[in-house]
């Protein structure tokens, strides 16, 4: 019976999904909503600019209960029949952005199977925590990684509150059996980076087009992606001098989590 190779010091990683392990805003979900308003009959189309400012709200139903009241809706000042509107268009966008997911359509970002290839080999646990709906979360990982490289798959419609509240990932540690200090969550947007930040997590950030510079002004480990020899990442901010090469490693997040450890710990200790 060969030896098992030595566990990683680097107990757990949770994935964030959209602007994430995959790119999928723009050209997925906005177009998503845009079908699930024009089969509605609504003359309602979210431009790109209109839905940077909407990604502020997590959740597609709470985004279009948002955006019905906004002046610029046709939905603008429909009060409580918006909220059952909403839930309609959302169970369109749903749907069709699941047919999206299934056929291949959403893209992984470049760098993220090399990734969690790494720390498969490296015996690391991997979990995902998204406000994103099951319905759709399920065939997305399946179809662009494989559902088994996952050990726990948190959806919006697995807690009471969304993103920025903590819940996903106090779920998704729970599940894991981890304690906050064993784990790295990997996050692309302020909601989701004060959602792992709030459950106790050290965060790193892979930023995006989307992805707002304030929101992660406190962050100690920010990159542009996660880096692949035909396109490197850049480093935006590495307080620990965690990386060493132009990709995000395991490695990388192995000395970016014993670094973040030491430095939460009281300084008498
Ligand atoms: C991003 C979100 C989601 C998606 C749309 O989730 O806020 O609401 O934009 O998906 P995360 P739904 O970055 O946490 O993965 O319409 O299913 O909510
Ligand atoms: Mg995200």
């Amino acid at each position: 019976m060969p030896t098992p190779p030595p566990p990683s010091r680097l107990p757990g990683v949770i994935f964030d999904v959209d602007g994430t392990l995959v790119d999928s805003e723009q050209e997925g979900h906005r177009v998503a909503f845009n079908h699930a308003f024009a089969a509605a009959g609504l003359p309602d189309r979210w431009d790109r600019a209109t839905y940077h400012e909407l990604l502020a709200t997590t959740g597609g139903r709470r985004r279009i209960q948002r955006w019905f009241t906004d002046p610029r809706s046709s939905q603008h000042q429909r009060g409580e029949a918006g909220v059952e509107l909403a839930g309609e268009l959302h169970e369109e966008k749903t749907a069709r952005f699941r047919t999206m997911a299934a056929a291949g359509e959403i893209p992984a970002r470049p760098g993220v199977s090399r990734l969690l290839d790494e720390l498969r080999a490296a015996r690391v646990t991997v979990g995902v925590a998204t406000t994103g709906s099951r319905s759709w979360v399920e065939p997305l990982l399946e179809r662009r990684f494989g559902l088994d490289r996952f050990a726990c798959v948190v959806t919006g419609d697995d807690v009471a509150e969304q993103k920025p509240a903590p819940d996903c990932y106090r779920l998704a540690l729970r599940l894991l059996d981890l304690d906050p200090s064993d784990a790295v969550a990997v996050e692309d947007s302020g909601p989701g980076i004060r959602a792992a930040v709030g459950a106790g997590l050290a965060c790193v950030v892979v930023a995006n087009d989307e992805t707002d510079p304030a929101a992660y002004r406190d962050v100690p480990l920010v990159v542009t992606g996660f880096g692949e020899e035909t396109a490197p990442m850049t480093v935006v901010r590495d307080d620990f001098a965690a990386v060493d090469a132009t990709m995000l490693t395991g490695a990388t997040l192995a000395r970016f989590h014993a670094a973040a450890v030491r430095a939460a710990r009281p300084p008498s200790s």
